[in-house]
């Protein structure tokens, strides 16, 4: 880690530099375009003319925020409210130790509807009905501030702000209180669209917003996060090209990571690998811990320490990920690390693969939802696990589902997009239509002291992950260029 606190003398330094920066002195002077995020001028590699985000255009961000203004004003149409205020904070900067701050990522509500990435940020959206599509969205940002920037990099200050993202206005955040203080002059009536449940960000969330909500004696205030989910539940075609780029992202870094597992393989070698792949294929980092479990530890669901030696003969499970410009992948695939399934292994991850692709086919039926599919693959993987003999011939009815989901204790899928389990607001018995992303991932864990369960299959975890786009013409597997098949698997793992 870089050296951030400063001894006296380095402060004197540093004080030196700054009066030189300041009283227009040659160094340490930003180019005059220089913006908080990648931008089409500095950026050319990553975002094109027109783009606030790669792949993602300023209509794209302004048609979101009109189909949010447009659900909220068709919501409460018949209300007699005389104007809405929508208020989304970016996330706040958070430090791990003494100015040692996290990796920052964007609060994705903020990212989703104006693609601004400076933290500390707001999004306020104004509406009144009739006036669609003539809202107001507005951004309040961080103070461009010499000192600062000479640590951290520029800022975008307001104009840059516009600039990047197409909004209307921008002001520098400390004046949030006296505009929201305006707003309650000025509107009378109306309704505050915020998400008081989890504030995004806690400062402004115990001074400004608080004081606002007091202002107006806490009259009419309504979470956005439902309406907002609905919207990106359903991906656009740029959305879609972006989901296939993190998939393949992580699929062919899943490839790079099964090629570099040999026995005696250490768990946290295959995670940095997983990392270094993502990133050197333009991905900016993983979505999540990943899970990286060798032999009996893939029974442990959530096994993030990834520590242990692989031994040969075990397979490894891995469930990894990574975020691309906004767009997150999630994958798990399970193989040998020696690069040949043993007999138990191979009946196992058989049954599984089958009632993974089961599964994947239901996603093309119409008038299907993922508690459906849920449903079926209980079903489906009960009949297996009893051809198997890991269920009793004797058990039958009701206590097969029980039984099987002692095997398989998680569902079988969850909505994808900028946040790995995305969109929970909408509940799993809604109806897949085309452009919904999520993953079909069932699993079979058998811990290495089950009685009943044949000894062979003792210690053996295995998940099969893959994530999926519905399209207008049937489902389309976003990850298939990430191998499964066991044939695939062993090929891919052969030394040449
Ligand atoms: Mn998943």
């Amino acid at each position: 880690m870089y050296a951030f606190k400063l001894g006296t003398t380095m402060q004197k330094l540093s004080a030196k530099l700054f009066n030189r920066l300041t009283t227009g002195g040659e160094i340490f002077k930003f180019p005059k375009k220089c913006f908080g995020q990648p931008a089409a001028k500095t950026h050319p590699h990553l975002i094109q003319a027109g783009e606030v985000t790669p792949g993602l255009t300023k209509t794209e961000y302004q048609q979101r925020r009109y189909n949010l203004m447009q659900k909220i004003i068709e919501k409460e149409s018949g209300t007699h409210l005389d104007s809405h205020i929508v208020i989304i904070p970016a996330a706040a900067k958070t430090y791990m130790t003494q100015d040692i701050p996290y990796p920052f990522r964007q609060n994705t509500e903020f990212f989703y509807l104006c693609g601004f990435l400076e933290p500390d940020s707001l999004l306020i959206l104004e509406g009144k009905p009739g006036s669609l599509p003539d809202h107001r969205a507005t951004l309040f940002v961080p103070k461009k501030d010499p000192q600062k920037e000479l640590w951290d990099g520029p800022r975008s200050g307001i104009d840059g702000a516009v600039e990047i993202t197409g909004v209307d206005s921008a002001h520098n955040v400390e004046d949030l209180g006296i505009y929201l203080s305006h707003y309650i002059r000025d509107n009378k009536n109306f309704m505050t669209w915020y998400d008081y449940s989890r504030p995004a960000h806690s400062t402004y969330h115990g001074r400004e917003i608080t004081q606002f909500l007091r202002d107006n004696n806490y009259q009419y205030i309504k979470n956005p996060r439902p309406l907002i989910h609905s919207l990106r539940v359903i991906k656009s075609a740029a959305e879609c090209q972006l989901m296939q780029k993190t998939c393949s992202i992580a699929s062919q870094a899943f490839i790079d990571v099964m090629k570099s597992s040999h026995p005696g393989v250490n768990e946290a070698h295959l995670y940095a690998k997983m990392d270094y792949e993502c990133r050197i294929k333009g991905a900016e980092f993983l979505a999540y811990p990943p899970v990286v479990a060798g032999g009996n530890r893939a029974n442990t669901i959530h096994y993030i320490n990834n520590n242990q030696i692989i031994l040969g003969g075990e397979m490894v499970l891995m469930d990894a990920g990574c975020e691309c410009h906004g767009y997150a992948s999630d994958i798990t695939r399970t193989w040998p690390v020696s690069g040949k399934f043993t007999d138990p292994q191979i009946e196992l991850y058989e049954a599984l693969l089958e009632v993974q692709e089961q599964c994947f086919l239901i996603c093309g039926q119409t008038d299907v939802s993922m508690e459906d599919i849920f449903l079926e693959m209980l079903a489906l993987l009960g009949t297996q696990l009893k051809r198997l003999k890991v269920i009793n011939s004797d058990v039958s009815g009701i206590n097969i589902q029980k039984k099987t989901r002692q095997f398989c204790p998680h569902h079988v899928s969850h909505h994808l997009g900028m946040d790995v389990h995305d969109t929970d607001e909408i509940p799993r018995s809604v109806k897949l239509v085309p452009g919904m992303c999520l993953t079909i991932e069932p699993g079979i864990y058998i811990p290495a002291n089950c009685p009943d369960v044949p000894k062979e299959f003792h210690g053996i975890g295995i998940r099969i992950e893959d994530d999926v786009l519905i399209s207008n013409n049937g489902p389309v597997n976003l990850t298939a260029e990430c191998p499964k098949h066991p044939s695939d698997i062993e090929c891919v793992m052969k030394r040449n």
